[in-house]
């Protein structure tokens, strides 16, 4: 009996101590499927070896491994089957998807492509980061299938009306990547600036990247009266001919180069040129683009949109996308196309007669005659338009793809699909996050449906995702950006990739993310936690 005793003293705890240890790791997005095991890898002081299925992984790969994983422990790549972390091609695995074991092994993942093989890194990457605080630095073992639930998963930046660093981008870059977000649409042209090199109109850029400042400045100055993060930065400030003015841009050389990191981080760049409204910067550069009888000015709610029946308005628009197309692989070049302030067509003769020869019944219909006359351009160029939802409101081509933002139009990612349009989901609410965050928006965010339930199922495949839009007329600092988008960015990429509801789970992962964010030194807002 007594010997019976013993054994159970000293077994009894140890069983409870391991499954006590059987932790559930804090991942963002949570993988789809994951068990884990008790017991913990330990990462060895000196250098990681790493082996990579032969030459199929592009040198890419190889650099990021170098440079990021594991911070600054050396990595050394051999080809020995027993190194810590072993990279390798299954090819049964979907696109996007990996398979990672931990264990007394060390660290293996397999993945078909090199994108797949990214977000098993990325994964074991956030569980180092979490680890980190510990010493010895210890994995736990944990064994994970895991794909994404849309191919969409972006985020929009405006860079127009604020304007941030090539710098900063990168390291925006990599925050994105690090929730496994795919897509950054760049805003790159809006009434308030013009931020991308076009060689043949270079006064795009060296006016209209610059602007003395308004209404929103104003905005902003006052703001910054009680919060620093509303100053404008002192980097994007240039005197010209005495006056004080606002701005910056991205040569050609520079895109390339954010083309190029993004890319390396499985980060595809969509850009953005938004017309025909929301072009007064370019129209103020180039008054030709406009009616015969306006003249661009301050003030409007929408700015005059370029003329949809002027030869002029078509040989602008062609020349500035196919530089455009030169420089972003992306097979997608979005058109805007929103918030057209169409009546000021209406008081043009020679609209009106254009119409009239074209057989135009309305202005809705004139606003379609116009992009569908871009969208077959882009076609002509083997790439795909992505238009805002108003392309909808006129007769559509079905080979556009629509991103859907204005919320109370309710029915129009239904009438989209039904069309037979491809559909990205970036409603107003809750995925616009330059509007303040209240104490419901992370439940909002993370609850979503991305296929709106109105959808029949046989179309749901039309839709492709969800992307977050980040308008930036009162975002003038990155500090603010941060602060506007953390932690709602997090809930979104659960939302995209893993799609489930682990909403009570999500929130206690989230406060090992605020750990992450501190010391890289990311603002966030803390949201309400109650419970927690
Ligand atoms: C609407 S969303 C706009 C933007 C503004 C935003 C402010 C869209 C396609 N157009 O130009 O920045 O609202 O929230």
């Amino acid at each position: 009996i007594s010997l019976i005793l013993l054994l159970f003293v000293c077994y009894w705890p140890r069983t409870n101590f391991a499954q006590e240890k059987k932790l559930i790791p804090q991942l963002i997005p949570f993988p789809q499927q994951l068990e884990s095991s008790a017991g913990f890898f330990r990462l060895a002081k000196g250098e990681l070896s790493y082996t990579i299925d032969s030459d199929f992984f592009p040198n890419s790969l190889d650099q990021w491994i170098d440079r990021s994983l594991f911070g600054n422990i050396p990595k050394k790549k051999t080809a020995h089957a027993n190194a810590t972390l072993r990279l390798i091609k299954k090819s049964k695995i979907s696109k996007e998807g990996y398979e990672l074991t931990i264990d007394k092994r060390g660290i293996e993942i397999s993945a078909s492509t090199d994108q797949g093989l990214f977000y098993g890194l990325q994964t074991i990457q956030q569980l180092y980061l979490l680890a980190k605080q510990n010493n010895p630095i210890v994995l736990p073992y944990v064994s994970i299938k895991d794909q994404p639930a849309f191919q969409w998963r972006g985020v929009e930046l405006d860079v127009a009306r604020h304007f941030f660093s090539k710098d900063y981008l990168y390291k925006f870059i990599d925050l994105l990547s690090s929730y496994k977000l795919n897509k950054l649409h760049l805003h790159l042209t809006d009434d308030q600036g013009w931020r991308i090199e076009i060689k043949k109109y270079p006064k795009l850029t060296s006016q209209g990247a610059w602007r003395t400042y308004n209404n929103q400045d104003s905005a902003c100055f006052v703001k910054a009266k009680e919060n620093p993060d509303f100053n404008l930065p002192q980097e994007f400030k240039r005197v010209n001919n005495g006056r004080e003015e606002y701005g910056g841009f991205y040569t050609q050389q520079d895109i390339k180069d954010i083309v190029a990191y993004a890319s390396s981080r499985h980060i595809e760049i969509i850009p953005e040129i938004d017309m025909p409204g929301h072009m007064m910067i370019a129209t103020q550069a180039y008054p030709e683009l406009l009616l015969d009888s306006q003249t661009a000015g301050w003030g409007k709610q929408f700015s005059v949109p370029i003329s949809p029946w002027k030869e002029s308005s078509y040989t602008f628009i062609e020349n500035v996308l196919s530089e455009v197309i030169a420089l972003f692989p992306s097979p997608y070049i979005h058109i805007g196309a929103d918030e057209v302030e169409k009546d000021s067509w209406s008081n043009s003769e020679a609209a009106k007669a254009f119409m009239k020869e074209q057989g135009i019944a309305n202005l809705h219909d004139l606003q379609s005659y116009f992009v569908k006359r871009v969208n077959n351009f882009i076609r002509s160029k083997n790439k795909r338009s992505i238009g805002w939802d108003e392309i909808l409101d006129g007769s559509s081509d079905t080979s556009m793809t629509v991103m859907y933002w204005r919320g109370w139009v309710k029915n129009a990612p239904r009438e989209a699909v039904n069309r037979g349009h491809r559909v990205i989901m970036t409603p107003t609410n809750p995925l616009y996050f330059d509007y303040l965050p209240n104490s419901s928006s992370l439940d909002a965010v993370y609850n979503m449906s991305v296929i709106p339930s109105d959808i029949l199922n046989e179309k749901s495949g039309l839709i492709q995702g969800a992307q977050a839009n980040i308008w930036t007329e009162m975002i003038p600092s990155t500090a603010r950006l941060e602060f506007m988008i953390l932690p709602r960015l997090s809930a979104l990429a659960e939302r995209v990739w893993t799609n489930k509801s682990l909403y009570e789970s999500y929130r206690t992962r989230l406060i090992a993310h605020f750990g992450l964010w501190n010391k890289m030194g990311l603002r966030y807002r803390m949201p309400d936690l109650k419970g927690f």
